[in-house]
């Protein structure tokens, strides 16, 4: 097998939990094939197809053209390099490839963290059979050019003070290869604590200063079908790659506590399906 195939961090989701657990303690990362059943998917992909023709208006109040998606991507990333102390947090979140908190709110999304919490192999993976989701979940538009919108390399854990220990889980929703600006992640490299030492950030802000993964192998995780979900520790260093196709990357990502685990924000139940507020402190 080559050192470059993704093939030794894939298992099907049937796949013995002492199979998994394997994979996941040794490389921090692994690739559940064919997860999420079709329908789930399509919907989701569906929803945030409908999803980016609405943000269109926010991209174009800033002189870009949308009528291809590429000259749009190249234009944001210049406006993004040039101009961003001037932009409005929630105009520089989207141009930075995020879907606005209406969408990211929508239950349909939920769905996906709904399916994946009937697994064993993923309750496993979590560490616990009750699960519970940060919400808003990450939802994400990559337009082609849009440089800007790859993520530097960086552990969840610091873009997530709040939760105590958690999975994150990355689900592509469109064929994933080695144009469209999908992930790569740093194998061995959760074994050791948080890299990043800056100040917390909001998402609107931008993204933090890559942290230096020297010394831990590289891996692209291509290619992915829809489906397939990706589950990565809180501290594995991860960052996402330019997209030179000419499609727009969809995508999703949660990140998921179990019992012995907590949040000091909102997050979604996943017994009962409900939404539950932080306590007042
Ligand atoms: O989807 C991406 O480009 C990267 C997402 C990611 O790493 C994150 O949201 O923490
Ligand atoms: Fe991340």
């Amino acid at each position: 097998m080559s050192s470059t195939s993704l093939d030794r961090l894939t298992c099907a989701p049937s796949a013995d939990l002492a199979e998994i657990d394997r994979v996941f303690s040794a490389e921090g990362v692994v690739v559940l094939k064919n997860a999420l059943p079709d329908h789930i998917v399509r919907s989701a992909r569906e929803f945030l197809n409908v999803a980016v023709s609405e943000v269109e208006p926010v991209i174009a109040r800033h002189g870009i053209p949308t009528s291809s998606v590429s000259e749009a991507g190249t234009g944001i990333a210049e406006l993004l390099k040039s101009n961003t102390s001037k932009l409005e947090p929630a105009d520089r979140h989207v141009l930075l490839g995020h879907f606005p908190l209406e969408t990211r709110l929508d239950p349909i999304l939920q769905d996906i963290p709904k399916h994946m919490s009937t697994l064993p192999q993923f309750q496993h993976l979590v560490g616990s059979e009750e699960l519970f989701v940060h919400m808003p979940p990450t939802a994400r538009f990559v337009m082609p050019g849009n440089l800007q919108a790859a993520v530097p390399p960086h552990q969840d854990v610091s873009y997530n003070k709040h939760l105590g220990p958690f999975r994150v889980m990355w689900v592509p929703l469109g064929q994933i290869d080695r144009k469209c600006g999908g992930m790569a992640v740093y194998l061995k490299s959760h074994q050791q604590g948080e890299v990043f030492d800056g100040p917390n950030v909001a998402s609107t802000d931008g993204w933090l200063d890559a942290v230096d993964p020297d010394g831990f192998e590289r891996q692209e995780l291509v290619p992915l079908s829809p489906g397939d979900v990706v589950i990565m520790s809180d501290r594995t260093i991860h960052e996402s790659m330019a997209n030179t196709s000419d499609r727009v990357r969809l995508s999703v990502d949660f990140r998921v506590f179990g019992a012995h685990s907590h949040s000091d924000k909102h997050y979604l139940d996943l017994q009962t399906g409900d939404i539950v507020a932080p306590a007042d402190k």
